[in-house]
């Protein structure tokens, strides 16, 4: 949206001063949190995504394909990021899948049937809603991209790899380490 912002990076393993840095401006003490110019406090990205998207080509206006919208930003927080985000935070960002070996293969399993969802539905269609780039791919985008790292294969799944290349292709797309 080119909208100018500073990024405050925040360690996600460290958490010693999580409460006194975050504790104010989330009750849920997680990242990532907006602060808008008025000095108001937004979390949860899904809501994010939603707030900066409202009145652009990124948030369909038509009251069912918002809902669409919806549908697949709530599939993000409830089957895809409790299995493929965690499975990486494990894995790569903490680099213990020993330490977690007991659930790991159970996430794993369960992150695949995710990917099979969005692989059957971007079988027929090139973007989630309304064959329209929207903040429901850019949800799913976030750790469907770095899926590998969490330990998943996403070689039977070309499809998405299509998509993934296909949101990277984008104008605007900025990397996540930028
Ligand atoms: N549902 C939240 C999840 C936020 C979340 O779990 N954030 C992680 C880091 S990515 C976090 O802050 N976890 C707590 C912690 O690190 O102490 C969202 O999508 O924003």
């Amino acid at each position: 949206l080119n909208i100018p912002y500073e990024r405050i990076p925040v360690d996600v393993v460290n958490r010693d001063n999580r409460q006194e840095m975050l504790g104010e401006k989330n009750p849920a003490v997680k990242i990532p949190i907006l602060e808008l110019d008025d000095g108001r406090y937004l979390s949860e990205s899904n809501a994010i995504l939603w707030y900066l998207a409202r009145g652009t080509k990124y948030l369909p206006g038509d009251a069912y394909q918002q809902a669409k919208v919806f549908q697949w930003m709530f599939f993000e927080q409830n089957s895809h990021e409790p299995n493929l985000a965690v499975a990486r935070y494990w894995v790569w960002v903490l680099q213990q899948p020993e330490r977690f070996r007991d659930q790991l293969g159970a996430k794993q399993a369960a992150g695949r049937e995710v990917l099979q969802v969005m692989e059957r539905t971007l079988l027929t269609q090139t973007f989630f809603v309304a064959e329209q780039y929207s903040i429901a791919d850019i949800a799913l985008y976030a750790y469907t991209h770095v899926a590998p790292e969490g330990g998943f294969d996403l070689e039977p799944f070309p499809a998405i790899r299509q998509w993934l290349a296909r949101m990277k292709s984008q104008p605007g797309y900025v990397p996540m380490d930028e």
